[in-house]
């Protein structure tokens, strides 16, 4: 098997082991349902099975910036009950919550506030009772290490301001920690380096959660940064795991460029094997690297069946993979109009400008792929447009759209690269439905229309603008989206059937 295990962007994953059964949960940033879980007997067969955050009363995210919002999760397991704790990034800041659930399909709780801000908590239930909170320094005016806190086990709040327990192996951002016990040491896993090329894992131990702390003298133990060739880079932000064999994992995030140096598909998760040596130090074999090939874990295969990667569940829903913008509102999403189709409301709403637009998203998850859908939008109505984008944040899309105007219909390719924005092709279109594609590659999106014998090709997009390489600080990758807009307050439904996605090379 190859890396990725997860393919598209699914960035800071942690995981934790239920007997046979291994749960791994990732950041989600502005999107809605937000915090994947995913569910594997193998470490490598992974499917979605629910999303920690799926109600809009839990949390209002309708405020937060692009790659805000939710940001690395820690996921726990603890005497029959899991836990999750993660920070919210608002405009003012971060703000740490802590979900609870029985079950991790869900529901899982509302969430509490540990009372502190910032990124990257993690959990240590410890022997003796006491809940240990790592997390990072608070502002770039506090020295860069790891700090600590005590939590209240009855209120989960922290116990005191946290203190530094760690400066972490001198590269920027130390964050990404997790403590985990063993042999008679707490182990401190760090990522640092940030989470660009330099990237890296270290780890350091003590006899306390409070340290004194020894580095690992090999740190890092796990970086891609030196062989800048090798197809994963950025990989660290590790979290361990050990299966029922004894056997332990790291499971961690990298990205791999689609042409030098950009890479459109985010942070995806890897897989490495953790091994021991005699002086009590962790190893990542053959050489602290990543490659492509996943090492066999001796778990018996657990395959799952493979996922259509079209709208609808067997039971009529939307699948789990599909997201919105910081929430959904009930009247703009309907499954219910019309048979097998989706269709949303764009009434005074628009794709760039509107905190929640009427629009889901769905994770490009190969370089090689193509997304086909069939588009219904009435001739008549409010000036708006329906489409089909490869987006990666509001202001970085490529908008192939069906054009509703005081002239009639047309069938637009409108491009917004941060400031600047086009529509660059634009042709006339009979009556619909109208069966649109986006095909993409290492180098660019090309955008077709269904004609009678194939496709016709309206015009095409680079890779380069609407990948992390071209956004001020970003940390999320490309989704394919449907989406309906329109001026004015007038309902404005456009309908989507037969979405498919679809691999064209492995
Ligand atoms: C994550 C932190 C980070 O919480 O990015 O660059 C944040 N470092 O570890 C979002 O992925």
């Amino acid at each position: 098997m190859k890396q990725p295990i997860l393919p598209g962007f699914y960035p800071d994953p942690s995981v934790c082991r239920v007997g046979s059964d291994f749960y791994l949960a990732c950041s989600s940033f502005e999107y809605f349902p937000g915090l994947p879980i995913f569910h594997s007997r193998d470490l490598t067969h992974w499917r979605q099975i629910g999303h920690v955050l799926e109600r809009t009363e839990q949390l209002d995210l309708s405020r937060v910036h692009s790659s805000r919002g939710i940001w690395a999760p820690a996921l726990r397991h603890h005497q029959g009950k899991f836990y999750l704790v993660t920070t919210c990034m608002f405009p003012e800041g971060g703000k740490q919550l802590l979900f609870t659930a029985k079950d991790p399909q869900g529901p899982w709780s509302d969430p509490v506030e540990t009372g502190w801000d910032t990124a990257d908590p993690s959990l240590l239930f410890d022997d003796d009772g006491r809940i240990y909170l790592p997390c990072c320094r608070r502002a770039p005016t506090q020295p860069q290490g790891i700090y600590l806190s005590e939590l209240d086990p009855g209120t989960f709040r922290i116990r005191e301001e946290p203190r530094m327990i760690w400066e972490g192996s001198g590269g920027s951002y130390p964050e990404g920690p997790h403590l985990f016990r063993r042999g008679g040491w707490i182990y401190l896993l760090v990522a640092e380096g940030g989470t660009q090329g330099g990237h890296m894992e270290t780890v350091a131990r003590a006899r306390s959660p409070w340290g004194p702390y020894e580095p690992c003298p090999r740190n890092p133990i796990l970086t891609n940064r030196h062989i800048q060739r090798e197809t994963w880079q950025g990989i660290g932000h590790a979290d361990r795991v050990v299966d029922p064999n004894g056997k332990e994992w790291l499971f961690l995030h990298g990205y791999r460029y689609a042409k030098e140096f950009f890479h459109p598909l985010g942070r995806e998760v890897l897989l490495a094997p953790l091994t021991w040596s005699e002086n009590g130090w962790p190893t990542i074999e053959p050489d602290g690297t990543i490659r492509d090939e996943v090492p066999p874990t001796g778990l018996p295969e657990h395959p799952w069946p493979v996922q259509k990667s079209g709208l609808f569940s067997a039971d009529g829903r939307l699948e789990m993979e599909w997201v919105s913008l910081r929430g959904r509102k009930k009247d703009r999403y309907r499954t219910d109009r019309k048979p097998n189709t989706l269709s949303l409301n764009g009434a005074g709403l628009s794709l760039e400008t509107s905190p929640l637009p009427a629009a889901v998203f769905h994770r490009q998850q190969h370089f090689d792929f193509a997304a086909e859908v069939l588009i219904d939008f009435p001739s008549t109505g409010p000036e708006g447009s329906a489409g089909l984008t490869v987006f990666y944040d509001q202001e970085h899309h490529y908008d192939f759209r069906i054009m509703r105007t005081a002239s009639g219909l047309c069938l637009e390719l409108y491009r917004r690269i941060g400031d600047l924005a086009a529509v660059t092709h634009r042709c006339p279109l009979e009556t619909g439905p109208w069966r649109l594609r986006v095909r993409g590659n290492r180098h660019f999106y090309s955008f077709s229309r269904a004609v009678r014998d194939g496709w016709e090709e309206l015009g095409t997009g680079r890779i380069e603008y609407v990948c992390t390489e071209a956004t001020p600080v970003s940390f999320t990758g490309v989704m394919i989206g449907l989406f309906s807009e329109s001026q004015g307050a007038g309902e404005s439904w456009a309908d989507f059937r037969e979405f498919l996605y679809q691999p064209e090379k492995a």
